[in-house]
């Protein structure tokens, strides 16, 4: 990988893809680009060069991946789960309507191209835990359809056109720069800011409700090491499964309250988020994605919470015991 171009940009994995991108093949090789243009102090923007880009348009998309010249796009732009359930045709629109898009643009101008399903690729008749590699998908959420249909338009355009296509099936990731963009894990990140500015938390699912996490370095990590693995390795492409963690909010809540005495979690699930937790694996095997590219995670439930805290300025006050 020596140039790469990232759509959804601003969004919540684009924001620190672009950091890490930018320190390791320097500033001016990565372009970032969204619908959206954040404001100028916003580090995706102040890093290095920003575009406004539509990934829908076409014409657009090959005009600039044209002038631009990555050898790799990260398409991140997207809408997520609980948006869109709210939107569902928006949602068709954008994850399907995007993605043939760069997938076009890639045949004309010649890119490898990373596009992130999720554990919302399954659905309520998937073995939850552990969930195979390759297993049921019949997903019922628009977005879920969407990441399934996403992975086999990726595989598609490997077999059929040779355009490099590659993928991963993210957990619910947990992170401090960006907020989320509107999914149904989306209560990992909003119950730190909460402990730490209100002391309490009204959490939108069931205290039972587990599902696979990650922490945000492991997430980007992960992007780019497949981008840079061996493709003769590569048997699952576009959808590989991986997973860092298990977590209950309860758990989440706990290891917070062991480190923020007095935070207080109340729960008062929401109907539509709780229904698409439940549809959702509780524990993904990943170990398609260990033997295939050596994937393994850094962080565990303790060292996400740890950094986590220390990047939002908590000042540490109590010892946590181990184990
Ligand atoms: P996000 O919602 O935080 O960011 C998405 C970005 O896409 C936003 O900045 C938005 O402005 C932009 N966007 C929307 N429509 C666009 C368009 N038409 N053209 C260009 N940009 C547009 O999402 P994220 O969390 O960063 O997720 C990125 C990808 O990773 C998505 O495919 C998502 O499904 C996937 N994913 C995320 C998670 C997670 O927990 N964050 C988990 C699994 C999979
Ligand atoms: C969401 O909750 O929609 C995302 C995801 C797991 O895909 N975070």
């Amino acid at each position: 990988m020596r140039r790469a171009l990232v759509t959804g940009a601003a969004g919540q994995i684009g924001t620190e893809l672009v950091q890490a991108l930018r320190a390791e093949l320097g500033s001016d090789r990565i372009l970032a680009t969204d619908l959206r243009e954040p404001d100028a102090d916003h580090p995706v923007v102040a890093g290095g060069p920003f575009q406004r880009l539509d990934c829908t348009d076409g014409d657009a998309m090959t005009r600039v991946t044209g002038s631009f010249g990555p050898d790799v796009v990260f398409h991140l732009a997207a809408i997520l789960s609980a948006v869109g359930e709210a939107h569902p045709e928006k949602a068709y629109a954008v994850n399907m309507g995007g993605l043939v898009q760069v997938l076009e643009a890639a045949r004309t101008n010649g890119y490898a191209v990373f596009t992130p399903s999720s554990i919302a690729a399954f659905g309520p008749g998937t073995p939850p835990d552990p969930t195979p590699q390759d297993t049921i998908q019949r997903p019922n959420t628009m977005y879920g359809v969407t990441k399934v249909a996403g992975e086999l338009l990726c595989d598609y355009y490997h077999h059929r056109f040779g355009v490099d296509t590659r993928g991963l099936r993210y957990p619910g990731l947990i992170s401090y720069s960006a907020p989320p963009g509107g999914g149904t894990t989306d209560y990992a990140v909003e119950i730190f800011h909460a402990a730490l500015e209100n002391g309490s938390y009204s959490c939108f699912l069931a205290p039972e409700t587990q599902l696979d996490m990650m922490y945000m370095p492991d997430a980007v990590r992960a992007a780019m090491e497949l981008m840079e693995a061996d493709p003769t390795r590569l048997r699952h492409r576009n959808a590989f499964n991986i997973t860092a963690m298990q977590l209950t909010p309860a758990q989440l809540a706990q290891a917070l309250q062991a480190r923020i005495p007095g935070f207080a979690v109340t729960y008062d699930p929401d109907p539509v988020r709780q229904a698409i937790a439940d549809s959702w694996p509780r524990r993904l095997d990943d170990s398609a994605a260990r033997e295939e590219w050596d994937w393994a995670p850094a962080y565990g439930l303790d060292e996400m919470v740890d950094d986590m805290l220390a990047h939002l300025g908590h000042p540490h006050t109590v010892d946590v015991p181990s184990g």
